[in-house]
């Protein structure tokens, strides 16, 4: 691992969170009308998967996506400006936090249906395979996204036709306030069963950086030599409320003591720590990044905020449906 690596990905953490801490600070303004899923405290897997990707892989994700789209090499301002609900967002304002697409970086979407995207991560590896390119289509889920009938029928395509999908599950133990324990039977491991389904699987610390960055490069190295998709399963945690700005532990689904155990193993501290006393990288160096940041999140801000919305006439495009009617048309919908 190079320290220039690991520069990089101490760098694309640190810009998630600080965009997802101003994304909270600035909530409340009630300008950014949409639900809105942080990924505080679950930067890592993000960081590593979209460096160790190329440009021209594809990636799909759920409802939880910023993280993922700023990795994958997202445009800040798009993704700002669309959860302003602005012209100029990366789903011309129509989408929101949940509903992120960039062809421009291979985002193909996300969406807020649990495991929703799941197939649609498969039928793009589907095409590559017709294709015989070698990209690669990540499959961004959580925890919860095994619980959905869709991800078994989804592995079992991929993995019977050998398609190149990485699939990347971020298991934070919780889905909204149910813990795994009662959502899934006791002990079971997801990697060990998703590996009886015929997969490859590996399971790591997704709050190492680096060690998530690795095991992503090894996977995606045997995914383009044909050998079929990979499963990993990487432990995290979230810090914020599972929807909203805010902290929620007083609710009590979860406990203090937690929470503080796994942000004592927070990923971007981790690797400042290793990178000042292993690499002998500088304070000063260090805090020029985040001054670069805070820069270029002000500006995106301003950009989002002061972006027009999109004009009523252009409701309908971009739709696939022909059924519209005088009815439903958009002039119709202003009276
Ligand atoms: C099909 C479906 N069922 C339920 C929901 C409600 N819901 C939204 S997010 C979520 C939790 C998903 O948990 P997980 O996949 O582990 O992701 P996390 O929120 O932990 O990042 C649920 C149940 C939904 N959006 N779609
Ligand atoms: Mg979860």
């Amino acid at each position: 691992m190079t320290p220039e690596i690991l520069k990089q990905l101490l760098f694309q953490m640190k810009r998630i969170r600080f965009v997802e801490e101003e994304i909270a600070r600035r909530y409340p303004e009630g300008k950014m009308r949409c639900p809105t899923h942080l990924s505080v405290g679950q930067e890592a897997v993000a960081a590593a998967v979209g460096l160790a990707l190329r440009k021209d892989d594809l990636a799909v994700s759920g409802h939880r996506a910023h993280a993922h789209y700023l990795g994958k090499g997202g445009d800040l301002k798009s993704l700002l400006a669309e959860i302003y609900g602005k012209a100029t967002g990366c789903s011309e304002g129509k989408g929101g936090s949940m509903h992120l697409v960039d062809e421009l970086v291979g985002f193909m979407g996300s969406t807020a249906i649990v495991a929703g995207t799941i197939p649609v991560g498969v039928g793009l590896a589907y095409g590559m395979k017709f294709k015989q390119n070698d990209q690669v289509s990540c499959v961004f889920h959580g925890d919860a996204a095994v619980e959905a009938g869709v991800f078994y029928e989804s592995v079992n395509f991929a993995a019977l036709k050998k398609l190149p999908v990485l699939f990347v599950c971020e298991n934070n133990l919780y889905s909204v306030y149910s813990p795994l324990r009662v959502r899934q039977p006791k002990g079971r491991s997801i990697a060990k069963m998703v590996e009886g389904l015929g997969l490859s699987v590996r399971v790591g610390d997704g709050n190492d950086a680096a060690a998530v960055y690795e095991m992503v490069n090894e996977a995606i190295t045997s995914i383009r030599e044909g050998d079929g998709p990979r499963f990993l399963e990487f432990s995290t945690y979230r810090w914020l409320e599972h929807c909203g700005p805010s902290w929620d532990n007083d609710l009590g689904y979860r406990t203090e003591a937690e929470f503080l155990e796994w942000k004592a193993k927070e990923p971007i501290g981790r690797l400042e720590l290793a990178l000042r006393s292993d690499y002998e990288i500088s304070a000063s160096e260090i805090e020029l990044m985040d001054v670069d940041i805070e820069q270029e999140v002000s500006v995106a801000f301003n950009y989002a905020d002061g972006s027009p919305f999109p004009e009523i006439a252009c409701m309908y495009d971009d739709l696939y449906t022909d059924s519209l009617n005088s009815e439903t048309k958009p002039e119709r919908l202003l009276d």
